[in-house]
């Protein structure tokens, strides 16, 4: 946690100012910044030290915003291809030119079917406005394919509706008070610091913290008890852990009844998964399991952070469901320390205006098709039939980078060079995606944009005010979809809002007090304290949903690749694999900012020294990692961070940066969650050889 002076600036007597602003990124903290602003230009960027989470703390990424913002390397022009696709060799030209031969583009296309259109997005920032917010309406107005996000958190999401009704948790801040915390596939110390910084609070009063990982994070090394798992077999864990609540008498039987339904079904599947059946799924020892048991039904107020690396497996949706049971099985959310923290999110849904940001009433009645953003790579390849639709013949990609982040790149690759395909990408930078684009556009980044922000991890709600003007020709992403709107010919009033009326309009004024909002840069949303202390659930019942509409009772499902699913497969490939984020990226953000990549060093897996042994791989070793999708050209890094028979394979490395052109994702498959639609990215089997 370092504040940054940004490098090579310099020292001028001119006056500063202070500014306001959100951090952007995907990441559960959502940090209030403070931007100090010199002659037109972020000289320091710091974290608010009176926003509660923030704390004036920031991570090593965003301290270096500025260096970001103002890398030699950003698109400062629209960009035009003039060599093949994806190798990334344009012409700059002038903005009228791009926007009119994109216009003219999109509309030949729409005029035979516009569902032939995709837009692609995640949330490389997760404003509302910059995000989904001018560019859902134009895509809804043109009645372009819609595109399902489930590239992150939607087993987990759809796990935690399913159950509660809604994705929400315990707040952040009374982690504090916590006498026990299970922190449950997640590295918080990577990717959640700020509620890391409560959990310690929490540990220097007392607290046990237990980590739930295969591999040994930093996080891990930092807790009490650390229990590696095989990559998904967490359901099973939790199975067991229900088994002892029952067998030991540990149930609170009255909350149960007044406030969760469905438990008789899913107490009759528990009893069927004794410590030792547990045991042996999770490669784990029987007493780790009873000592987990214990510690959570004994300790009050206990407490989970749960994090989405869990759910990135076949089985990721029933595992949360009944992760999601367990503080409604012992009473833990009765205090408000107590109970299950995976996303907040769902507390700001009544508060947001959604449907006036997004105008899905611009659709008029027409029922566009959905795509999956997880499977574009199959998606690109597909020829027109009644099942898909048209064939996809164009893309507009804002916010992601898909050819480094989706699975099974080979085949994402493959379709972004197809030559028939017309893609437009709106970038800080040429990306492996931008590489493979007609146009770029150059996007501003938050330094130099409005937006309001949701969080995932807390619940304020957060205003971002542009520091700067933008950067060269950079438009914002509301702009430049205003400006396409217009050669469109769309005239519905809503194109003409302001990328500002769009931020200060975000949110009910009611729920979200925009005296606050400007004043501060955020305002915490007004929930109870212990919100599930007397049931309440935001289902239709009010109660927590152990047997849930349409999915049943949840049971422990094992991955689609594993020795115990796909034997075959797994004498080929013995290892599993698991790929999370490294510390200094984010996602694939910040591989191209020359401090941080030193820090992350060279494209990484880990690997147990028995399994590197076994296959003659030493420290330091370039190897092959393969499977039937591909190659990953990478150093061995040995160390008893991967547990034996699982590899750690760090991402998301530009492809352009890696070794060879590869990532991790050439081994990643396309198959989906149980729930959610979503990517197993850690669900992959694997070999390492000398390369
Ligand atoms: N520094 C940094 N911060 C980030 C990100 C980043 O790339 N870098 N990414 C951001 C994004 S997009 C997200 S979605 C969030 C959340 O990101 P998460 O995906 O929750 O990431 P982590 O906190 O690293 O937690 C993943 C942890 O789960 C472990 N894990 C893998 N498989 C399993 C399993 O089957 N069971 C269990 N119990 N654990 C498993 C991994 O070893 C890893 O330590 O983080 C955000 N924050
Ligand atoms: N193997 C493996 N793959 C994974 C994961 C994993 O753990 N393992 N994690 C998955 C997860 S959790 C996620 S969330 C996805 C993330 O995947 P993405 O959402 O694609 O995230 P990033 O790689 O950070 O790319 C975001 C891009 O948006 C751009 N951007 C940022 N702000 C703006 C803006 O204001 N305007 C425009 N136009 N562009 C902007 C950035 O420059 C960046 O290139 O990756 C997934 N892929
Ligand atoms: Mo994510």
């Amino acid at each position: 946690m370092d504040a940054l002076q940004t490098p090579d600036m310099p020292a001028t007597d001119a006056p500063t100012h202070v500014v306001r602003g959100a951090c952007p990124h995907d990441c559960p903290d959502t940090c209030a910044l403070r931007i100090t602003v010199q002659a037109g230009k972020v000289v320091r960027i710091q974290g608010d030290p009176d926003h509660p989470p923030t704390h004036g703390a920031l991570c090593t990424k965003v301290s270096r915003y500025a260096e970001r913002s103002y890398h030699p390397e950003r698109v400062l022009t629209p960009l035009k291809r003039i060599g093949p696709k994806g190798a990334g060799q344009f012409e700059p030209v002038g903005w009228d030119e791009a926007l009119d031969a994109i216009a003219g583009r999109l509309r030949s296309i729409a005029a035979r079917d516009p569902q032939a259109i995709l837009p692609y997005s995640y949330a490389g920032t997760m404003g509302l406005v910059q995000g989904d917010g001018m560019a859902a309406r134009f895509f809804h107005r043109l009645g372009a394919s819609l595109l399902d996000r489930t590239i992150c958190s939607s087993a987990g999401g759809e796990a935690l509706m399913a159950t509660y009704g809604r994705p929400v948790g315990m707040h952040l801040e009374w982690f504090t008070e916590s006498r026990l915390i299970v922190i449950w596939g997640s590295n918080s110390i990577s990717s959640n610091l700020h509620f890391w910084t409560y959990a310690q609070q929490a540990k220097r009063a007392g607290a046990k913290l237990v980590c739930i990982d295969p591999r040994r994070t930093e996080t891990a090394e930092k807790c009490h008890q650390h229990i590696a798992l095989l990559p998904g077999t967490d359901g099973a864990l939790a199975l067991a852990m229900m088994h002892e609540l029952i067998e030991q008498g540990w149930l609170d039987a009255d909350y149960i009844e007044r406030h969760v339904h469905g438990w008789p079904a899913l107490l009759e599947r528990a009893l069927q998964w004794p410590p030792e059946r547990a045991a042996e799924v999770c490669g784990i020892t029987a007493d780790e399991v009873r000592s987990l048991a214990r510690d959570y039904a004994t300790t009050r107020p206990a407490a989970i952070r749960l994090n989405y690396g869990m759910q990135r497996v076949r089985g990721g949706g029933n595992a949360v469901r009944l992760i999601a049971m367990l503080p409604c099985l012992t009473g833990a959310w009765r205090h408000r320390a107590g109970g299950l923290l995976l996303s907040a999110s769902g507390w700001f849904r009544p508060a947001m205006r959604t449907a006036w940001l997004q105008r899905p009433d611009l659709l008029a009645g027409r029922t566009p098709r959905t795509i999956n953003m997880s499977t574009i790579g199959d998606d690109l390849l597909r020829e027109a039939s009644p099942g898909f639709g048209p064939k996809i013949e164009a893309l507009v990609v804002y916010n992601s980078n898909p050819v480094a982040v989706a699975p099974e790149s080979a085949k994402v690759a493959r379709g972004f060079a197809r030559e028939d395909l017309f893609t437009v990408v709106l970038e800080h930078f040429l990306t492996d995606t931008a590489d493979h684009a007609d146009y770029v556009l150059p996007a501003t980044t938050q330094l130099e944009h409005w937006d309001a922000h949701r969080a995932y991890g807390h619940t304020y709600a957060m205003l971002n005010e542009p520091a700067i003007a933008p950067v060269g020709q950079a438009r914002s992403n509301a702009e430049i979809f205003r400006l396409l709107a217009a050669r469109m010919g769309f005239d519905d009033p809503c194109f003409a809002d302001s990328d500002q009326a769009m931020a200060l309009g975000a949110f009910d004024p009611e729920q979200v007090s925009p005296q606050a909002l400007s004043d501060n840069g955020w305002a915490k949303l007004s929930i109870a304290d212990a919100p599930f202390a007397e049931g309440g659930f935001p289902t239709p019942s009010g109660k927590a949903l152990a047997d849930a509409p349409g999915l049943g009772v949840p049971d422990f499902v094992p991955n689609y690749e594993s020795a115990q699913s796909s034997p075959d497969l797994a004498r080929r490939y013995p290892l599993a694999m698991i790929s999370p984020p490294a510390r200094h990226f984010l996602n694939s953000s910040f591989v191209n900012v020359a401090s941080l990549r030193a820090a992350e060093r060279e494209p990484l897996v880990e690997m147990h020294p028995q399994d590197a042994a076994a296959r003659g791989i030493a420290q330091g070793a370039l190897v092959r990692v393969v499977n039937d999708r591909g190659t990953y050209l990478c150093k061995a890094e040995l160390n008893e961070r991967a547990r034996p028979g699982v590899v750690n394979g760090l991402g998301i490395w530009w492809r352009k940066y890696g070794l060879g052109g590869t990532n991790v994702n050439e081994l990643t498959h396309q198959q989906l969650t149980d729930i959610g639609r979503a990517p197993a990215f850690y669900d992959c089997l694997v070999d390492i050889h000398p390369a």
